[in-house]
């Protein structure tokens, strides 16, 4: 018993993840369709104990559906989540496509899911999943943002392999043997050497000297706050890290907000766990985050340079594929139903 579920795009890193997550969610479905582009139609996917053949995704895929997860980019989703949504299959998008669209939800289950209100399965609609360095940093923004408003956030990222999918990844563990074995790096995906190296994250850089990732961060953030005003600025660096992004946070609030008084905040947050010891020098990393739902947060100090404690530094990580993407997406279809 459930909704009929379709995930498009399921060969990809995080449609994969979708499949990991909805089993250890144990989501309700009635029936599962796994669609791909033409090039992969035919193969085999195993979830939860069955074998399904993949199908080419096309307009016809989404008939009788109830939910559909796309996760396939935000070509595909422009040209078939409006489809799938007017054939009565509510849509719930991993891509950028729609993001920043009137009328659809940006959502964060746990920061704005009154954004989903009146929602359903299979009555249509698309719900948009955002960034994964604006899941990440708002995770552990918004419970201190709801105690002492924030007013400007400075964010500096550190961003994992991953979030340019599945051939990244591979291509960083290509790299990483080869220069050990002192050959010249295979540069497919970024055209540079990415292992034993970082370098400024590789979206498009727009004409105000922001690149796009880091555009993102400043617009989802006032969607999903709900806050035009919120002063919001980035600086995006891709480090060769596997799977979990790292975020450096700072904070400016309208309110004095004491760092004892932010840790407890985050310690009883939802999808949030503190790593915090100074004793021992024990903070969030990207290997703890990884393959976990939660988002880590630490180094919670007050920032000295603000006064009246109005100012805190936080250092946050979490699973880009899972949080960042997959869980999230899954947590909004679990708010359909
Ligand atoms: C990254 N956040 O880590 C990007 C990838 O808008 O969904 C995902 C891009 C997006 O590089």
């Amino acid at each position: 018993d459930g909704p009929k579920v379709v995930i498009a795009g399921v060969t990809g890193a995080v449609g994969q993840e979708f499949l990991q997550v909805l089993v250890q969610r144990d989501f309700p479905y009635s029936s599962m369709k796994m669609l791909a582009s033409a090039r992969s139609a035919g193969g085999k996917v195993e979830f939860d104990g069955e074998t399904y053949t993949i199908e080419e995704l096309t307009a016809e895929s989404f008939d009788g559906e109830d939910i559909a997860l796309f996760s396939a980019g935000g070509s595909i989703s422009k040209k078939f989540g409006p489809i799938a949504s007017e054939k009565g299959c509510t849509v719930v998008d991993n891509s950028s496509a729609f993001r920043m669209t009137e009328g659809v939800p940006l959502v964060v289950p746990e920061v704005n899911p009154e954004a989903m209100a009146g929602m359903k399965y299979g009555k249509g609609g698309i719900v948009a999943n955002p960034n994964c360095s604006t899941i990440i940093a708002l995770m552990a923004a918004t419970p201190l943002h709801k105690v002492a408003k924030v007013e400007r956030m400075v964010v500096s990222t550190y961003q994992a392999a991953s979030g340019a999918g599945a051939a990244a990844m591979a291509e960083l563990e290509l790299q990483t043997q080869e220069i050990i074995e002192g050959k010249p790096p295979t540069t497919t995906i970024f055209g540079r050497q990415y292992a034993f190296n970082l370098f400024s994250h590789n979206s498009d850089v727009e004409a105000n000297g922001y690149n796009e990732e880091e555009m993102k961060l400043v617009k989802e953030t006032r969607k999903i706050w709900d806050y035009p005003e919120v002063q919001v600025t980035a600086t995006c660096v891709r480090v060769p890290v596997m799977r979990a992004h790292a975020e450096s946070i700072n904070l400016q609030f309208a309110d004095a907000l004491e760092e004892d008084k932010a840790r407890e905040i985050l310690a009883a947050a939802p999808g949030v766990s503190v790593i915090d010891d100074r004793e021992t020098n024990t903070f969030p990393t990207p290997l703890v985050a990884s393959d976990m739902d939660d988002v880590y947060v630490g180094r919670i100090r007050q920032d000295i340079s603000q006064p009246d404690n109005k100012g805190l530094d936080i250092f946050v990580c979490g699973d880009q594929i899972r949080k960042g993407a997959a869980l999230n997406a899954v947590q909004c279809a679990e708010l359909l139903l």
